[in-house]
């Protein structure tokens, strides 16, 4: 790193619960040992360029605030050589381990695909020494096909056949540098794969180009040899009126119908999830469910307000839930937690960056160590156990391996008479979480 962009902040360390220094951290201890793993291993951060890096905080009201000495608004490589050697700084001060990045976030786009390859090939060199004298690893890549005016009408899933093989051109590359970083992950995000209006769509023909795109995708991605998993990123719409992998349960149904189920896992983002009307727990456990939860998008809308705000995660009962459906699973092996997040305009200093992030890894922080409470304490495990158990019966096991009949079912009703009701306690079950959320 040739100099210092944030020279006046020093690395954030652990300084305990009683501190008031804002520039720490009061929960995130990286090497604090959690049921026999680093809460740096639970917690798998990853920060992102595009909000980071290259989030002006523009609205659709006002010009970009924030202030980014170290960018002097060029398209040249050398500013976008500067900015990453600004973004690693930042994460080795906030002791974030991984990153995620667009490949036109990276590198400027050229005149010609062959000069935006060259142009992303010059980015990509540089950031693997940056990976390489900071320890920071990639998360995953991604290709943004939902800025340039040519996928307006989406890139795979464009009326067009010239968009789709843009787009290929553009995710062949993107996979390749993601391989040559080490990514371990590589996401799909459709932002402009669904349709504005039904009027001028052919709905059936967009969602079988979809599945033909990322057939394609992934028989590439074998084909150079990358390692790690692949990743759809639900959101029901926005830009689009409705994007075709809508919320987890489309998207299973989506990856399904076209034979990729396995093939791809899914991204679940928290603003994303309640976009689409369901609470992140929500889809966290329908992803989950379906062996599929893959990674995070570690961020939260703002009640209410009906669009995609991007905020940094600091609901400690939000965190609890997400931190609960990965402990649940096992952790999360080839994803993280990557703060797909941005400061309000209003925080436009270069250091809100850092009190955004630390903000959002302390809640973290604090979501696993309540959730490692919620588990460890055992009651909502033994609740749901016991409010099953009857399943557990002989009768219960032999009519889920379809070995009784709807008659024979229904002779077994008549025999044991009418239905024993139990409370679902929800009430209850609450206030435990809270408790064990507030008890630390
Ligand atoms: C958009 C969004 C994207 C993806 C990556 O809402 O979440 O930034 O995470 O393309
Ligand atoms: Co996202």
């Amino acid at each position: 790193m040739a100099s210092e962009h944030f020279a006046l902040v020093r690395r954030l360390e652990y300084a305990g619960p009683a501190s008031k220094e804002p520039l720490s951290f009061r929960h995130y201890n990286p090497a604090k040992l959690i049921d026999g793993r680093t809460m740096r291993d639970h917690l798998r951060f990853a920060a992102c360029y595009w909000h980071t890096m290259r989030n002006g905080l523009a609205d659709p009201f006002g010009a970009p605030t924030a202030q980014m000495p170290w960018d002097d608004g060029s398209n040249s490589l050398d500013n976008a050589k500067r900015r990453a050697d600004a973004f690693f700084e930042f994460l080795v001060k906030c002791q974030i381990d991984r990153w995620c990045f667009h490949d036109r976030d990276l590198a400027p786009e050229g005149s010609t695909i062959r000069e935006s390859e060259r142009n992303l090939d010059a980015l990509v060199t540089h950031a693997m020494a940056l990976q390489q004298s900071t320890g920071v690893t990639l998360l995953w890549g991604t290709a943004n096909l939902f800025s340039h005016p040519r996928y307006m009408h989406g890139a795979a899933t464009g009326p067009g056949l010239d968009s789709f093989l843009h787009a290929a051109a553009q995710v062949r590359k993107a996979l390749e540098v993601t391989t040559t970083l080490g990514g371990t992950g590589y996401v799909f995000w459709g932002g402009r794969e669904g349709y504005t209006t039904l009027l001028n769509t052919d709905l059936k023909r967009e969602r079988e180009q979809l599945a033909r795109f990322l057939h394609l995708a992934a028989e590439h991605a074998k084909s150079i040899g990358f390692a790690g998993r692949l990743f759809i990123e639900p959101k029901p719409h926005e830009p689009t009126t409705h994007q075709y992998d809508s919320d987890a349960e489309s998207t299973l149904n989506f990856l399904r119908e076209f034979g990729l189920l396995g093939t791809f896992q899914l991204n679940i983002e928290t603003n994303h999830a309640t976009l689409a009307g369901h609470s992140m727990a929500h889809e966290l456990a329908v992803a989950s469910a379906a062996n599929a939860l893959g990674s995070v998008d570690a961020n939260m809308g703002t009640p209410g307000l009906g669009w995609d705000t991007d905020r940094f995660p600091t609901d400690v009962y939000l965190t609890t839930e997400i931190m609960l459906a990965i402990l649940a699973q096992g952790g999360l092996t080839h994803g993280g937690l990557n703060f797909d997040a941005k400061r309000r305009r209003e925080s436009f200093e270069a250091v809100d960056l850092f009190h955004a992030h630390a903000a959002g890894m302390d809640a973290f922080a604090l979501g696993l160590e309540a959730a490692t409470r919620i588990r460890a304490d055992g009651r909502l495990n033994d609740f749901v156990r016991e409010r099953y158990a009857s399943w557990s019966t002989d009768l219960g096991a032999r009519i889920l391996a379809g070995k009784v009949s709807l008659s024979e079912c229904a002779s077994e009703a008549e025999r044991r008479g009418e239905v024993g009701l139990h409370s679902g306690r929800q009430e209850m079950l609450e206030a435990i979480v809270n408790d064990l959320i507030l008890r630390q």
